[in-house]
């Protein structure tokens, strides 16, 4: 048994009992009540989830394992010459809530070289596709082919299921599903847009510098890479990825069939899709702007006004639960201000930053005015030619993995139940809103 499954072992035994005393001795002590709105409005804010891979905080943004991003970065073991932790290193600390050691992280590095390895029906599932499919269905489709190589679904077969230990097998389903997914939005990419020319995978290289080169990429993209995938790995278990994710596993559905199905979540347009909106937004606006003209301040809030009142979306901003700017947000713009401080598309994202959240106010519907995760990650991705902005959710969905993987390995290894809230009718409602 690997370090890494030892320790997670040792973990969701010690962690076992707090769960166990909450429900026998605590199970009917009120956390929350539900309000109409509440009902109809997208379940918002009501306290149903738990989960303790990371916390939402509306104010301070995400905590991984306790960690705010600056200190999460700190604290990972950095991949060799790199300013940023190796994605390995991010997933013991995600699965396990501990900082690995160098030793621990090489041992992960080595392991996923051997789980990375694609079987050849998922090249032939994704190629049996037209070619203009969205990226993300390709996606979503080479996880899924997955499945039939699941060991939790061969585990739940085998007649020997067992509630206390099928988190193993979980474990060992999504080890491999993130191991591998990497080198399949890698293969989507040069099967889409280069030609179907597949670089093999480089045995030396991390998962993040692996990733770059099979794209085509060289430095710093690795570190693009890393972070990319770190900052969009979870955000607690209620969006719409992470929640359907948690949602199908808990039918005991296997890894392969959740994540393909939070994938397909994850390509909505009001969530990972936003990515790629944010780019097609300012390529439109640069285009009616017309050749030479420099956007300004007017010009930009004119732009968002149009937005607005033509009934759309100001993609990149405002938030279910963040009401201030997404630290994933800030840590990309500093990696732009370090590495690509006078390049026109991040100026015309900081003019946006400027301007929308004003325009936002002024608007005065959306609860959170200022820019989520998505509003930046794309320019990052145009300075180093990765221009096919369909693709950033897939991006996306390879970094989402982390954190939907570490998550559905803990829900079976705490023996969640199968999730199933009770609806009711507008009738009911009705009736309750007469009876204040
Ligand atoms: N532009 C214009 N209007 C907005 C807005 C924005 N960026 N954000 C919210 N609003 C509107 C809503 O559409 C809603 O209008 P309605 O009352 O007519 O239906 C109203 O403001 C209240 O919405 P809210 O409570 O502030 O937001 P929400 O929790 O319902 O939705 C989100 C959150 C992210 C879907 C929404 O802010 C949005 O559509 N943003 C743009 C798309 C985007 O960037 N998505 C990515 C989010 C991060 C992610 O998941 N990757």
């Amino acid at each position: 048994m690997s370090k890494l499954k030892e320790k997670l072992t040792q973990k969701i035994q010690e962690f076992r009992p707090r769960t166990t005393r909450l429900v026998k001795e605590f199970g009917k002590v009120l956390i929350d009540q539900v309000t109409i709105d509440q009902c109809i409005g997208g379940a918002r804010d009501i306290r149903s989830l738990v989960t303790d891979i990371s916390y939402l905080d509306p104010q301070e943004g995400i905590r991984f394992r306790g960690k705010t991003i600056p200190e999460t970065f700190e604290a990972l073991p950095k991949a060799a010459g790199s300013d940023y932790p190796t994605v390995e290193a991010f997933w013991s600390f995600l699965l396990t809530g501990d900082i690995p050691t160098q030793a621990e992280v090489d041992e992960v590095v080595a392991e996923f070289k051997e789980r990375g390895k694609v079987p050849a029906y998922v090249f032939d599932a994704i190629r049996a596709l037209p070619k203009d499919s969205h990226p993300m269905v390709m996606l979503s489709v080479g996880i899924l082919a997955l499945q039939k190589d699941s060991e939790f679904c061969k585990f739940y077969n085998s007649g020997k299921f067992n509630k206390m230990t099928c988190w193993e097998y979980m474990y060992e389903d999504a080890s491999n599903l993130v191991a591998r997914i990497a080198p399949i939005a890698a293969f989507i990419y040069r099967y889409k847009y280069k030609n179907d020319e597949q670089i093999a995978v480089d045995p030396s290289l991390d998962y993040g510098a692996n990733f770059a080169h099979q794209i085509g990429q060289v430095k710093p993209y690795d570190d693009v890479a890393r972070m990319y995938f770190i900052l969009h790995s979870d955000h607690e278990s209620g969006n719409v990825s992470a929640h359907t994710t948690h949602l199908v596993a808990s039918a005991l559905s296997d890894a392969y069939y959740a994540y393909s199905a939070g994938l397909n979540g994850l390509a909505g347009p009001l969530h990972g899709l936003a990515n790629q909106e944010v780019l097609g937004w300012i390529m439109e606006f640069q285009k009616k702007l017309g050749e030479g003209v420099e956007p300004t301040k007017e010009n930009v809030t004119k732009a968002l006004w149009d937005t607005l009142n033509a009934g759309q979306v100001v993609p990149g901003y405002g938030h279910a639960v963040l009401r201030k700017t997404d630290p994933r947000y800030t840590s990309q713009r500093e990696f732009c201000l370090k590495h690509l401080p006078n390049d026109p598309l991040f100026k015309l994202v900081s003019m946006i930053f400027e301007v929308a959240p004003g325009v936002l106010m002024e608007h005065g519907k959306a609860k959170n005015p200022w820019p989520n995760v998505d509003a930046q990650s794309g320019v990052i991705q145009w300075y180093y030619g990765v221009r096919e902005w369909d693709f950033y959710t897939v991006l996306f969905g390879v970094g989402r993995a982390l954190g939907c993987m570490a998550n559905i390995v803990w829900d079976r290894g705490l023996g969640y139940a199968i999730e199933r809230p009770k609806s009711v009718t507008t009738a009911m409602l009705e009736k309750w809103a007469e009876e204040g």
